[in-house]
């Protein structure tokens, strides 16, 4: 199995995040992507058939700053997905913040733009330009997602490691990839997540295979995938199911009543779980979502892979052990599709390696 990176990703280095009203040091740190590569890049000491049965093969990607910046194919990718106006805000607000006089460690919102609070419908010019504390607010849904002078680069480097590990595709890849992208959605950034790279990859598949090409994003991290179901609410060609935890972050989606716009009814399917859930209703659940994207049966199935359901995971509250993840990963493979695997949320840092390496041998066996 071939596992792709970037040095790149480490570039995106927040010092904190605003949780529960308090500065915390930021949860989606730049070591998690070194600790998911240790886990899967070292053979144990005590090999034993299932472990030299799976075989992970490094595939690092030395692209330089510059090369992304400049990549044109990977701008139009993005673009499929994001609006031209979010994808400049992305690339110009820290230099426009400094230049404001705010701190060069990150910039942060102040405001949100909530469109309840305008008194006539257009929006306020200082969401476009001339202030950047109006405008990340426009383009921000929370204070988890601090842009810094190379947030714009490694978010890039992030989408693009997904696209290589896509073109790579035989019948599975794992895209190690960060910052995560699934809360991201056409033009918000928030909870860690830039730019959604499994929904680029979505699209850029259906770009190379037509455009009806059926694609399933199967979303298995902690926290409901709210910018990846935004982005293809209305599209029955690209199936969204979740399973997540609820009520938890972010809070306002995620509910088993979204089931799609007018066009695409019955294409987005929700697993809302409780907070206490345990391996034995997990899995049941998501062989039960197995089953959607079977009767789906897409050319392609897409997991938003976040191991941060794990019982001792630093912000989430699920009670998912560590024998649990190689039968996520079973599962995944019984649906027989070439799979796409891209990075989301886990912040255990003794465990997340460990979870990772679990569900891309279980897919293995
Ligand atoms: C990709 C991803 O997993 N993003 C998750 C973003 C979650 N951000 C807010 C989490 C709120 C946690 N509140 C409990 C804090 C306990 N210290
Ligand atoms: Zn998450």
């Amino acid at each position: 199995m071939l596992v792709f990176h970037t040095p790149l990703l480490v570039l995106h280095d927040p010092p904190y995040e605003i949780l529960s009203g308090c500065a915390q040091p930021y949860f989606e740190s730049p070591d998690r992507i070194a600790l998911i590569l240790a886990a899967l890049l070292t053979t144990k000491e005590t090999a034993t058939p299932a472990d030299t049965a799976s075989h992970f093969e490094e595939r690092r990607c030395d692209w330089t700053r510059d090369e992304i910046a400049a990549d044109r194919e990977l701008m139009e990718a993005v673009a499929r997905v994001h609006s031209r106006d979010y994808l400049d805000f992305l690339r110009e607000i820290y230099d426009e913040w400094v230049a404001e006089g705010g701190s060069k460690d990150a910039a942060l919102p102040e405001t949100f733009l909530r469109r309840d609070l305008l008194l006539e419908p257009a929006l306020p010019d200082t969401t476009s330009k001339g202030s950047a504390i109006a405008r990340i607010g426009r383009y921000s849904f929370d204070l988890s997602a601090p842009v810094t002078a190379e947030t714009w680069i490694a978010a890039l480097a992030s989408t693009k490691v997904a696209l290589e590990a896509l073109a790579a595709l035989r019948t599975e890849t794992p895209a190690a990839a960060r910052p995560p992208g699934h809360h991201a959605t056409d033009e918000l950034c928030g909870g860690y997540c830039y730019l959604n790279s499994a929904a680029v990859a979505a699209r850029h598949f259906q770009a190379e295979r037509g455009e009806g090409s059926r694609v399933a994003i199967l979303d298995i991290d902690y926290h409901h995938g709210n910018g990846t179901s935004q982005i293809f609410y209305d599209d029955p060609s690209v199936l969204y199911v979740s399973l997540h935890a609820t009520p938890d972050y972010p809070y306002y989606t995620g509910s088993k009543d979204e089931r799609g716009g007018p066009n695409a009814r019955g294409f987005n399917i929700n697993y809302p779980l409780p907070l206490h859930t345990a391996d034995d209703e997990y899995l049941a659940t998501l062989s039960q979502a197995g089953d959607d994207v079977v009767a789906f049966d897409p050319a392609l199935v897409i997991v938003s892979l976040g191991v941060d359901t794990y019982i001792d995971d630093p912000i989430t509250q699920f009670q998912i052990t560590g024998a649990a993840y190689p039968k996520m990963g079973e599962l995944v493979a019984r649906l027989g599709k070439p799979t796409l695997f891209v990075m989301e949320g886990g912040y255990n840092k003794g465990a997340i390696g460990k979870c990772c390496r679990g569900v891309l041998e279980g897919f293995q066996l």
